[in-house]
């Protein structure tokens, strides 16, 4: 979908890397499938055609349909980089042989977890940034109808909260996946599933993207959202009554990564994004457009709305047993067996 209205914070980013002499050259295009949040897509589709003249063709999809389009033209790919999306689906992008290798010269500036995401793809994609799961509620409807505000996963399961939760569907979302995963790894396979079959009776609606409870949570459509957190702080900052919490009894993180498509027509245009999106100016836009992730550039500037990761309590989470097709498919075969088949 492309965005020809550039917004003002982006046109301002856009005009410290502007220089005229690159403006001026036809420098060609890209196609790029961005599943991070629209201002920012837009803001780098705006800064990186100012700064290149490369036109940007950007389309927005959430993790899981990002993956399923790839898969989908694997005869004949129309994209040349896939930008953003939490990690899991990428790293099997990798594992099919839908991405491509490559080592970028900005990689020694990355934290170590973006870096590992290289390793463990053979380089087919790289950690952008990372953010913890949890808990999103609306804080007028909870106080409202006296409901606890939710501090562990345990307290989902509280009959007051039936019909008042939202997750996405594991099988269109990886965020939603990213709780699965979690929670096997938090409890044990069998446990975890004994869990998220009583936490059905709690859920309202398994919504298709990862991004659609916490907007429903801050809009009053619904009370709680099973989330991740740094997508609270741009909603509170558009006015709504909109606050978030981290499972005090552990929870997981995605690496949200990027990655150059096998068979990118604009190939070279590609890895000149890539390296360009991995610097900490590129990255430091994500709060420019009210998205608070944790960068992966370690110069990257922190805004202070990103959540505070010595103050969560994480899982070891097995990134490469859980970002395999055979376990991910395994794990969303069973969920919609064991789960998303009984009544609520
Ligand atoms: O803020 C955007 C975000 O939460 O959405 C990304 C992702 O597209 C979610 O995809 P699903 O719809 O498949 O869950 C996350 O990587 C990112 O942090």
């Amino acid at each position: 979908m492309p965005h020809p209205i550039p917004c003002a914070a982006a046109l301002a980013v856009a005009a410290l890397f502007a220089t005229p002499a690159v403006q001026a050259q036809d420098a060609g295009q890209l196609n790029v499938i961005c599943s991070v949040q629209a201002e920012w897509c837009n803001m780098i589709q705006t800064v990186f055609t100012k700064t290149t003249g490369v036109k940007v063709n950007m389309s927005l999809k959430g993790s899981g349909e990002a993956l399923a389009q790839l898969i989908a033209e694997r005869a004949n790919p129309k994209t040349d980089v896939w930008f953003g999306g939490t990690g899991d689906p990428h790293l099997q992008a990798a594992e099919q042989g839908l991405s491509l290798d490559y080592k970028s010269p900005s990689l020694p500036q990355l934290h170590a977890w973006a870096q590992q995401q290289a390793e463990q793809s053979k380089f087919r994609t790289v950690g952008i940034y990372s953010g913890p799961l949890g808990f999103g509620y609306n804080t007028e409807l909870i106080a409202k109808k006296k409901l606890p505000i939710p501090k562990t996963w345990a307290d989902l399961l509280n009959p007051a909260f039936k019909g008042e939760i939202q997750v996405a569907n594991p099988a269109s979302s990886g965020t939603a996946y990213t709780m699965v995963a979690t929670l096997v790894q938090l409890m044990g396979e069998e446990k975890a599933f004994e869990y998220m079959k009583a936490l059905h009776r709690n859920i309202s609606q398994y919504t298709r993207s990862g991004t659609g409870p916490i907007k429903a949570a801050a809009r009053g459509e619904t009370t709680v959202s099973i989330s991740f957190v740094h997508d609270g702080p741009g909603e509170a900052m558009q006015g709504f009554p909109i606050a978030t919490i981290t499972p005090a009894d552990g929870t997981g993180a995605e690496i949200g990564s990027m990655s150059l498509i096998d068979g990118a027509r604009n190939l070279a245009n590609a890895k000149r994004f890539y390296d360009w999106a991995l610097t900490a100016g590129a990255q430091e836009m994500g709060a420019a457009a009210k998205q608070f992730q944790l960068p992966s550039n370690k110069a990257a500037k922190v805004d202070p709305r990103v959540p505070d990761f010595k103050k969560i309590k994480f899982i070891p989470y097995d990134y490469a047993k859980y970002g395999s097709s055979t376990e991910r498919k395994r794990l969303i075969a069973r969920w919609e067996k064991d789960v998303n088949s009984l009544p609520r």
